[in-house]
């Protein structure tokens, strides 16, 4: 995809995200005095907005040493929204680094059912590819026969290896079985896909650990990294779900999907904000082009707003 295209669908996408910011500040713009009840009316619009209560409180506080000649204007707002998130967003925003040795670099997909997990491991694939790895994947969650299938028909699509098993078959063993062939193949990264686990299901989460020992004995620093992937669409769910498997999981960084036509997307920030964890790349669509690291400044202009109401 062009980087023109890229720019088109990402502040297409981050639309509905930066429409509701405007909407929960109509009636604020205008308004000569930047009192103390407008300043709670805007961090409140900015928390309604799942900007998060730290960077709100930021924006609060820069706003209240700005003077405005003509009263607060919505262009200059948006431009201190963008500046604020930018800050926010640039410590975080880190592709993903392939670096392992020896190779293959194992990478766990995790997180809860529906999040995207599948799609987005066939899109970072087909990054990867695209940066000349040798890509393989392996179909770890062996809960659901679709499932499998799912992943193979993705691997056959962007052309990479897969290893599978059956339905009920032991992840762990997979796991295994792709560390080995990735090593013989000169595989560089080794993606694993994982049933939809939540905390509370302790025999998922026992299988994971069980993945870890099992790659601890093939390579002592694999997994390299496990991502947690999370449903922008879900809002302020998705911090909890940083919560309940940074820990337990040993997540090592952040994949946000379904950024595209949610009014949710301010939460990326609350996500940054709060956990400060790398968030590799981002999921605009269903395609297996529409992933990818993101630039701080542009994304926070697209949540922001600001390009739409001129430059
Ligand atoms: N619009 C949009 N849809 C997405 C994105 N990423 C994934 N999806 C869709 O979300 C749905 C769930 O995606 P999966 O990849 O199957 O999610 P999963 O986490 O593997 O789901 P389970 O295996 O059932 O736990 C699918 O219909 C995907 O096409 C995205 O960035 N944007
Ligand atoms: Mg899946």
């Amino acid at each position: 995809m062009s980087e023109a295209r890229w720019h088109e669908k990402l502040f297409g996408g981050f639309r509905k995200t930066s429409d509701r910011l405007g909407e929960n500040l109509t009636g604020l713009f205008g308004k000569a005095a930047l009192d103390e009840a407008t300043l709670d009316e805007i961090e409140e619009a900015l928390i309604a907005s799942d900007l998060g209560p730290a960077t709100a409180g930021r924006i609060r506080a820069r706003l209240k040493g700005e003077m405005f000649d003509k009263g607060l204007d919505e262009r200059a707002l948006r431009e201190i929204v963008a500046q604020e998130i930018e800050k926010v967003l640039a410590p975080v925003a880190k592709p993903l680094e392939i670096e392992a040795f020896p190779r293959p670099q194992v990478i766990l997909v995790i997180g809860v059912n529906g999040s995207g997990k599948t799609t987005t491991i066939a899109k970072l694939a087909h990054l990867l590819q695209e940066q000349d790895y040798a890509v393989m994947l392996v179909a770890g969650d062996t809960f659901r026969a679709a499932a499998i299938g799912q992943l193979k028909v993705w691997a056959d699509r962007i052309g990479v290896p897969i290893i599978s098993g059956k339905e009920g078959g032991d992840a762990a063993g997979l796991v295994f079985e792709g560390v080995k062939q990735g090593t013989e193949k000169g595989i560089d990264v080794l993606i694993v896909d994982t049933a939809g686990r939540l905390q509370n299901k302790a025999g998922l989460m026992d299988e994971l650990a069980k993945i870890r020992r099992v790659l601890g004995r093939l390579n002592p620093a694999a997994p390299h990294d496990v991502l947690l992937v999370l449903d922008a669409t879900t809002g302020q769910n998705a911090l909890s779900q940083i919560e309940i498997f940074k820990e337990t999981a040993g997540v090592t960084g952040l994949i946000m999907t379904k950024l595209d036509g949610t009014a949710r997307g301010g939460v990326l920030v609350a996500a940054a904000e709060r956990y400060g964890m790398p968030v590799h790349a981002i999921g605009l669509g269903e395609g297996v082009d529409d992933l990818k690291p993101f630039d701080p400044a542009e994304v926070a202009r697209a949540i922001a707003g600001v390009e739409r109401i001129g430059k």
